[in-house]
């Protein structure tokens, strides 16, 4: 079951047919004890919608914040160390990456979120800035896993690699990330073979594209939610996004015009161009 946000309120899709849930809020709906069977009520008693238009669907968040795991995939560990070398961040990164306490860092509020096929930003005071393609964690108060998405923790890659002092300036600003295109409701983990694509098109041509498989990613997501929410309460629930596994060539730098395609199987292609 996927969950899509209209500009009218919360529908699930079931085998290609939509229903409406008739729910405003996303929060009404984490307070379920279990939402796969919340949602197979509903759907029991409900008519099958006609003509809905996912042209149209919204980032799939309202009031939970946005956080981020970094450094959960050998890729990266690699890309920072190459990038900070200059500022003496390199051991930051190693030991980031093998340490039991993982790297958590606080992304967005909804309002800087971009939705399907609406623009994600580069910072204008940014020289090389990357989309980062990451699966996203959907997390009920509890600290329940309940869901999955696609996530994009736009970075400036420069701004983080002169001083790592500076990761909130390189990872939040408007804009900086992407969610969508809608909620996949599982409490079971996503299968290891599961594949996280992306293609970045650029005047009409693909500039770069790369897959990589959740297996490779290091951490245990359950894990990181712990640590996510140790001392620390989420009453609306939150996504967090699980880290990036691909990181495009050093000379790679996002150009406004270029249009980003995530893909992750199971849940969809989330596009974004960028402006
Ligand atoms: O430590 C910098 C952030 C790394 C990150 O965002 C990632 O690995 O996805
Ligand atoms: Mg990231």
């Amino acid at each position: 079951m996927i969950l899509y946000r209209l500009t009218t309120g919360w529908i699930v899709e079931q085998d290609g047919c939509y229903y409406d849930l008739q729910a405003p809020w996303l929060n009404a709906l984490l307070v379920q004890p279990d939402l796969s069977v919340y949602l197979g009520s509903r759907i029991a008693v409900s008519q099958p919608l006609s003509g809905v238009d996912l042209a149209s669907i919204l980032a799939p968040i309202e009031h939970q914040e946005v956080w981020a795991a970094g450094v959960t995939y050998y890729r990266s560990r690699s890309a920072r160390i190459e990038e900070s070398q200059n500022a003496g961040g390199g051991d930051f990164y190693d030991r980031v990456y093998s340490a039991e306490r993982p790297e958590l860092f606080f992304k967005a509020q909804a309002h800087k979120v971009a939705g399907p096929n609406s623009a994600v930003r580069i910072r204008r005071d940014a020289k090389w800035s990357v989309p980062e393609p990451e699966l996203a964690l959907l997390i009920d108060s509890r600290g329940n896993i309940v869901g999955y998405t696609i996530g994009d923790d736009v970075s400036s890659r420069d701004i983080e690699g002169a001083n790592p002092l500076y990761l909130p300036q390189a990872k939040v600003y408007d804009r900086s990330c992407a969610l969508g295109p809608g909620i996949l409701i599982q409490s079971a983990p996503m299968p290891a073979e599961t594949h996280i694509a992306m293609e970045i098109e650029r005047g009409g041509g693909i500039e770069f594209s790369a897959s990589i498989a959740w297996s490779e990613m290091k951490r245990d997501p359950q894990a990181l939610v712990d640590y996510l929410y140790r001392d620390q309460s989420f009453p609306y629930g939150c996504f967090l996004l699980t880290g990036t596994g691909i990181v495009p060539p050093d000379d790679f730098t996002l150009r406004n015009g270029d249009l980003i395609r995530i893909s992750i199987d199971g849940i969809g292609t989330l596009a974004n161009p960028v402006g």
